[in-house]
This record gives C-alpha cells, structure tokens and sequence, in this order.
C-alpha cells in the first residue's frame, strides 16, 4: 500500500517535470499506517465536522496528500488530477490549497505553518468538546512535520503553546529523515528534536518510520497521552529510489526515467504509471470506507442531543452568524453612543464593542500576545482558556505573534470559533505570513492591532508603525480598517465579523479620539469603505481631506481653518481601503469627488494613497521613522497638524 504512494508520487512529478518526490516516498509508511488503522475520515464527506484533522505540513511533500485522497476515494481526485499534478486548474496544486482540494485542511507551503495551524485546530477541538460535549466533538489532530518545519521560529511558538495548553489531542508525526534542500541537517542544526518537545510539555519518542507495527504502537501510546504527542519517525528519504535514496537528490526534482525504473524494481512495484494493481487498490478503498460508520454513528448521536444545541452547533460549525443578535448588539452599542458621546480611544471602544458583541457572539474567541491591558481584547466576563478549563473563551498566547496569528487560522479553518487577536500594529510583521495565508484561504480570523501610529508617543521608533498600514493593505483580501472615532469603531467590527471570506485588520488608537459622529444614525457609513464625514460649508468644495484614524480629527480641524479663510472643504473619512475599492466604480468616484486639491492625512507612509488621491494629490504623514516623545509633540515635529494640511491646501490652490 505504501508502495501505492511512492509509484503515484514518483510518476506525478516525472510527468509535470518538476514537484518533490522525497517525501512522500520516505513517509509512506507513516501516512499509510495514519490512513488505514487511525485517522478518522469518510471521503464521502471531506468536511464532516468531528474528522479527524490531517495537516500536512511540510507542503512541499504535497504528492503524499495527493495520492492519499485518491486511493482512499475521495471523488473529485481522479487518476486524471494526479497526472495533471501542478498543471493549471488541477485539483493538484504545487503545494496543498485550501478550498481548492477536497480533503485538504489547510494551505501548507511556507514552512512550520501548517503545524501552527494544527495547534490552533486541537484548541478548537478542545474549547468546542467543552461547550457541546465529547459526544459531538472528539477527534484527533494528525500532523506531519519535516526538518524544516521544525527549524522554523514559528514551531517553538506552537510547540510551547500546544504544550502549555496540553493538547493531548494533537500529534506530530516528525518525518526525521535528516536531509533538506542543502544536503544533510548536520550542515545546519544539530537539535535533539525530542528533547526539545519533551521541554515544551509534550510526550516524545523516537522510532523506525519505515516499521508499521512501530508506526501503530507510537499512535496508539500518542493516543493515550495526557499531553501531545510527537512521534519522531526516522525515515529515509526518496525511499526506494536505487541512488538518490537518503539525499537532498531526492527531495525536490524529478527522479529520472533510469532511477525510476530502478526504484520500481527494488520496490517490487511491476504496475505501469499511474496504474495501481486491484488488489491494492481495493486494500486501500476499505482503508477509505473505515470512516463511514463512524460518521454515520456521529450524524445519530447528533440528532439525539438537545435540539437547540444541535441547531447552534449546526449554525457555528457552518459559520453563519446570528444576523439578528449582532444587528441588536450593533444598534444598542450606536443608540449609547448618540446619547452619550464618548471621547475615548479606539482600543477603549472596541473594548466597549466587545462587551456586547461577545455576548452576542458565542462563537467569538479573543486573544492577546502579552498585551491584554493595552490591546483591551478582553472583556469583563471573559474567562482564560486553560489546560484546566478549556471552555475559557479568552487566550494568554504569551509572546508568541507568528503562533497566535497562525493558530487563529487553525481555529477558523476547524471551523466554530470566530478568532480575535491583540497585538501592537507594529507587531502585524510578526504575525505577517499567517495573515497572508488567512488571506490566500478566505479564513475569517480578526486581528485587533493597537497603537496605530506616533499618536503612541514615549515608546518611540521602535514601537511606532509607519509603513505598516500600507504594506497590510498591499496584501490581497485583507480588510484594514482604521476606524476614527467609537461609531466607526462599532461599524467597523460588525464589518470585520460579516466579512466571512477573508481576515481583517482593526488597526487602533493608545491615544483618546473625539467622537466624531454624533446623532443617532442606524447606518453602517463605514460599509463603502469612505464617505463624506462633513460637508463643505459656504459653497462647492474647493478641497477635499481624505483621512483615516486619527487623523479624521485633524483633517476636521484643517477644514475649520479653511472656513476661515473662506476656502470650503469637505472631510472624507476613510476607514477601509479595500472596501473604498471594491465598490462600484460610479459610487466610488463620487465618495473620492472631484475637487481642485485633495489631501489625504494619515500618519503613516504616502504609499497606496495615490490611488485616492491622485498622484497630483497632497499628502499629510510621515516619511520617516518617529521618535520617542509625548505624542502632541511629535505630531507637531512631524507636521501632521490641522495648520500643516490648511497650509498645504491654500498653497496648492494658489499653484
Ligand atoms: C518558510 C519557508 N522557507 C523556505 C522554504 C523552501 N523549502 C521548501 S522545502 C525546504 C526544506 C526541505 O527540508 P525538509 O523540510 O527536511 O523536507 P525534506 O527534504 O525532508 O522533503 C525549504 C527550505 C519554504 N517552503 N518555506
């Protein structure tokens, strides 16, 4: 059977010229152990909620996921998608993606990621089982790690999380073959994998990869484990293959006609390409169909439980929100703020925000990275999640933003849980290449990034974001919202929480904001993405000032003095980009307007701007680093005051 794999593996990547043959055929034994005696799965229902999870992390080996979710019976991978391996529109991309793939868990590529994820998923399983019982929720999480995953930072973070949280029911698989890209792992690292895991809270172990009856005693002692489990499995990598067995030759190229044939007849293997001998064929569709009673057992016991919690458990597993309670939360929390304005900074108002949407939304899970009292993510009623309690609804990742980041993309991708973090904005580059792939998957995972700016003040440079605004907006299907005042802020959540195809960044104030919008006003103004936040008074607008944050104040600020001078202006707040850009042309050209001079004020970098502006526009920022000082001061320093965009509005009307 595992043969099965490495035949399929080899032929796939000899006919697309290119892909990586080595792992998969060094952990074949491993995943056909996994697939045929342990994991939990029907391929007739990839998204069955209580399957196990599988995540292959070491992307790269994607022929091994490939060749599994064909033998096992998964319809849509045909022999055809097989030997369409990394050509356009097959269902067998390079590397493994999410929502394209039946079967597939998540996107895996970027390394240490996918094991990442899979913490994030055992914590669903874990906080899920505890809400709805272990009758509905009770599976495993299955990883398969290589070298590089675990070379990569982002392990250590999930790692010690996992092991923190004693997610018994999470287990690696190591693929210790010794061997990367450059040659042997000697030339680079020389950890003691299992003690390193053993550190961190875990149970660990060493065996032969290439023993299934070591396979399948390891599995059976991870699944009893009160703590997770990593099973180092010493493998050979490009197993079989006559003289690039063992070597880096093997992990990421074709083998060749000649080592091929060669790998064939040390294997035994006499089947033709991509043909697989009925009888092992067969062998592995039983492997396949192990998972439907299972199933078929869960959907009855489903059925039997309390009908409302069968209709709840229903509605979060699927992801929909109730409409109706956030439409009442939203509204409540708007109709306190027209009746008592509240001169507060964002982070407080998403705070106030939360203390209603939680309720609201049971399905929400907040987070901090060591910042809970400034990033103000959790409410009063929120407990911590905890080895001991695992119901909490609020999560100490500790210092750990790559791990957070891509934990929360486990989360959603596990489905039931709607995850929220907090971080510093300035921090988003640790948590960068998880969001991007929340992105590339359309997860809806929300990230609250506080102190957004200089307007953080004494922490100075180091703490201050200045590009960072424009390089989140610089990835694709991300929502960076960057409300100005408590209204926008609570528009600006029910966004983030609607937007169920994509992640979204709420980038917040340290510093107290005016409230802006006053008045009862049941609109969600902030749903365009801009829209005019003050009119220009005593005649057509001669200028607009397009700002976002912050800056709304100032640009607010600026208009009055224009007034005085006889200049009117208008004021375009403008607290998403993305959504400014995805409405339809003829609305967005009359948010933007067509005024003589446009400015936009932020305090962050100019790039990105222009597409709002015009490259003739003017902009009020930074274009530097900040500096440490009492914030009043450097925005005086820096020049974004209301007298700076004035200024710069009657020079450029005098041009
Ligand atoms: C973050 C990241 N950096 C670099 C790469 C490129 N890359 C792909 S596989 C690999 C290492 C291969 O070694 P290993 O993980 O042990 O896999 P094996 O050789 O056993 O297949 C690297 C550096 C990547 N995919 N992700």
């Amino acid at each position: 059977m595992a043969n099965a794999i490495r035949a399929l593996a080899m032929d796939a990547v000899e006919q697309a010229k290119s892909g990586h043959p080595g792992l998969p055929m060094g952990a074949a034994d491993i995943a056909t152990v996994l697939f045929s005696r342990f994991l939990k799965f029907d391929p007739a229902d990839p998204a069955w909620p209580d399957r196990d999870r599988f995540v292959l992390s070491a992307g790269h080996g994607s022929m091994l996921l490939y060749a599994l979710l064909h033998l096992t019976g998964y319809e849509a991978m045909t022999i055809g998608e097989i030997k369409r391996f990394r050509q356009f529109g097959s269902l067998t991309p390079g590397h493994p993606e999410y929502g394209h793939t039946p079967g597939v868990e998540t996107t895996t590529g970027p390394l240490g990621q996918g094991l990442a994820n899979a913490v994030g998923m055992a914590i669903a399983e874990r906080h899920l089982a505890a809400e709805f019982g272990g009758d509905i929720v009770d599976h495993f999480t299955y990883v398969l790690t290589s070298d590089g995953d675990l070379m990569e930072g982002i392990s250590q973070e999930a790692i010690a999380l996992a092991g923190h949280l004693r997610l018994k029911k999470l287990i690696v698989l190591f693929d210790d073959n010794g061997i990367s890209i450059d040659g042997p792992l000697a030339l680079a690292d020389s950890v003691d994998q299992v003690k390193r895991f053993e550190a961190a809270g875990w149970t660990a172990t060493r065996i032969d990869g290439h023993d299934p009856a070591a396979i399948a005693a390891a599995l059976e002692t991870a699944k009893k484990s009160e703590r997770p489990s990593m099973i180092a499995c010493r493998t050979i990598i490009g197993f079989g293959a006559p003289t690039k067995a063992g070597s880096e030759k093997s992990h990421g190229s074709a083998l060749g006609a000649e080592e091929i044939a060669g790998a064939r007849q040390k294997l035994g293997w006499t089947a033709p390409a991509f043909e697989i001998p009925a009888a092992i064929r067969a062998q592995w569709r039983t492997a396949g169909e192990r998972g439907r009673p299972l199933r078929l057992a869960w959907q009855a016991r489903l059925a039997a439980i309390d009908p409302a919690k069968r209709v709840e458990f229903t509605r979060r597993t699927q992801g929909a929100l109730p409409a109706d309670k956030l439409t009442a939360a939203v509204r409540s929390l708007k109709k306190n703020l027209a009746e008592a304005p509240k001169e507060i900074a964002t982070r407080s108002a998403s705070e106030f925000a939360l203390e209603t949407l939680t309720v609201a939304l049971p399905e929400m899970v907040g987070g901090s990275a060591d910042l809970t009292g400034s990033n103000n993510t959790r409410t009063k009623a929120m407990k911590a999640m905890s080895a001991a309690d695992y119901s909490g609804r609020f999560i100490h990742y500790g210092v750990r933003e790559h791990g957070m980041a891509a934990a929360m993309n486990g989360m959603s991708l596990h489905g039931g849980i709607i995850p929220y973090s907090g971080t510093f904005l300035v921090f988003s580059d640790y948590c960068r290449p998880a969001i991007r792939l929340a992105a590339l998957m359309g997860r809806r995972v929300i990230h609250v990034m506080t102190h957004d700016s200089i307007g953080l003040g004494e922490d100075g440079p180091t703490h201050q974001p200045v590009e960072h605004l424009a390089a989140l907006r610089a990835i694709p299907n991300l929502k960076v919202f960057r409300p100005c005042d408590a209204v926008e802020t609570i528009e600006c959540w029910q966004l983030a929480l609607q937007s169920e195809n994509g992640p979204s960044v709420l980038a917040l104030t340290r510093q107290n904001l005016p409230q802006l919008r006053l008045g009862p006003d049941e609109e969600n103004r902030c749903a365009r993405g801009a829209y005019e936040l003050v009119p220009a008074e005593g005649g057509d607008a001669a200028v607009s000032l397009f700002a976002t944050g912050s800056e709304v104040a100032i640009a607010v600020a600026a208009r009055k003095l224009l007034a005085a001078s006889g200049i009117p202006a208008r004021v375009v707040s403008v607290p998403c980009f993305e959504l400014l850009f995805a409405a339809p042309e003829a609305e967005r050209a009359a948010i933007i307007g067509k005024t003589k001079v446009n400015i936009a004020v932020e305090a962050g970098m100019r790039q990105g701007w222009d597409a709002i502006t015009g490259s003739a526009g003017v902009f009020v920022g930074m274009t530097g680093f900040g500096a440490s000082a009492p914030y009043k001061e450097l925005y005086q320093h820096f020049g974004v005051t209301p007298e700076k965009v004035a200024d710069a509005a009657l020079t450029r009307l005098k041009s």
